[in-house]
């Protein structure tokens, strides 16, 4: 499928997801928000697609948040079906059955903090910068930021970072929790695609159900979730790739040949 504001690439099992919209530095409009949802759509429905990378055009921003300009003059009922898209397609990332790595290579303000958050797990260059805005533009992040930063950096810092609008660089953030790893510019996506690559080694399907297994096992009580846990580990044994996980090891192979089934 052809898109106006994001490229995507698949290459070797990874889909690389460009926002791209360099002249707004990335800034998510209706347009862009509607694209990624297809593309993330795209690579749900794609078996050779394993893992999946998200990164903005340019090297200035990773997404430099909301579109204001879009959002300057919405009605009250504009503005929430604006929030029910942005939340629809951030619950679409976050909900993919395949790891999503962040690779922040600049700005990533608001709405673009927002998207990082909803990834997996977040690889920021030296140039990246964080941060929750919004309250100084009159209105509170919309799009999971007062939700999904307490639940990766705790509440007292969450409430900081959003009370103040405070914009921090990348190794604050990674001093905070926000982000695993900073790295320079340059080798930015050498390591998100090395990590990848790492992650593409292993059964596909104990992944997904590791994704799963964390994702709703942090929200629900901890026997709930350990119940979960049981669970997604029981279905394991019911694929091929744990039959050849097991025997790789046990006849001391180390090649293995996982077929996500
Ligand atoms: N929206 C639209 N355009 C943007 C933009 C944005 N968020 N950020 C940058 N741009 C555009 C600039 O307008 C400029 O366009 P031209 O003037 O060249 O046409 C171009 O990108 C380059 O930006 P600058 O000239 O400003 O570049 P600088 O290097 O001087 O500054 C900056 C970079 C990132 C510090 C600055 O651009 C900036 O402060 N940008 C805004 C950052 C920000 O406040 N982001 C948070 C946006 S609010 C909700 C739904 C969603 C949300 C909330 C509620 N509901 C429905 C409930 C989410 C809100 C947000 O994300």
């Amino acid at each position: 499928m052809d898109f106006k504001n994001v490229l995507l690439k698949k290459e070797k099992g990874i889909g690389f997801l460009t926002i791209n919209r360099p002249a707004a530095l990335n800034a998510l409009n209706s347009e862009t928000l509607s694209e990624i949802h297809k593309a993330i759509e795209e690579i749900s429905n794609d078996d050779e697609v394993l893992a999946v990378i998200i990164t903005g055009a340019g090297d200035k921003a990773f997404v430099a948040g909301a579109d204001i300009s879009e959002m300057k003059d919405m009605s009250v009922i504009e503005g929430r079906k604006f929030g029910i898209l942005g939340n629809k397609v951030f619950r679409a990332i976050e909900t993919l059955e395949k790891p999503v790595i962040a690779a922040v290579n600049g700005f990533a303000l608001g709405g673009g903090c927002e998207l990082s958050m909803a990834c997996d797990i977040r690889i920021a260059s030296t140039k990246a910068k964080f941060g929750q805005p919004e309250v100084g533009l009159g209105i509170t992040p919309g799009f999971g930021g007062t939700q999904r930063l307490p639940r990766l950096v705790g509440m007292a810092m969450a409430k900081e970072l959003i009370y103040s609008s405070r914009i921090i660089g990348a190794e604050e953030a990674y001093r905070i929790g926000l982000v695993n790893k900073v790295v320079e510019p340059e080798a930015l996506m050498g390591e998100v695609t090395k990590l990848a690559e790492e992650i593409l080694r292993n059964a596909p399907i104990a992944v997904k159900l590791c994704k799963q297994a964390i994702n709703r096992g942090m929200q629900i009580d901890i026997d709930t979730a350990i119940s979960l846990e049981a669970e997604l580990f029981g279905e394991c044994f019911s694929t091929e790739d744990q039959k050849e996980g097991m025997s790789a090891f046990v006849e001391k192979r180390k090649e293995k040949q996982f077929k996500n089934r």
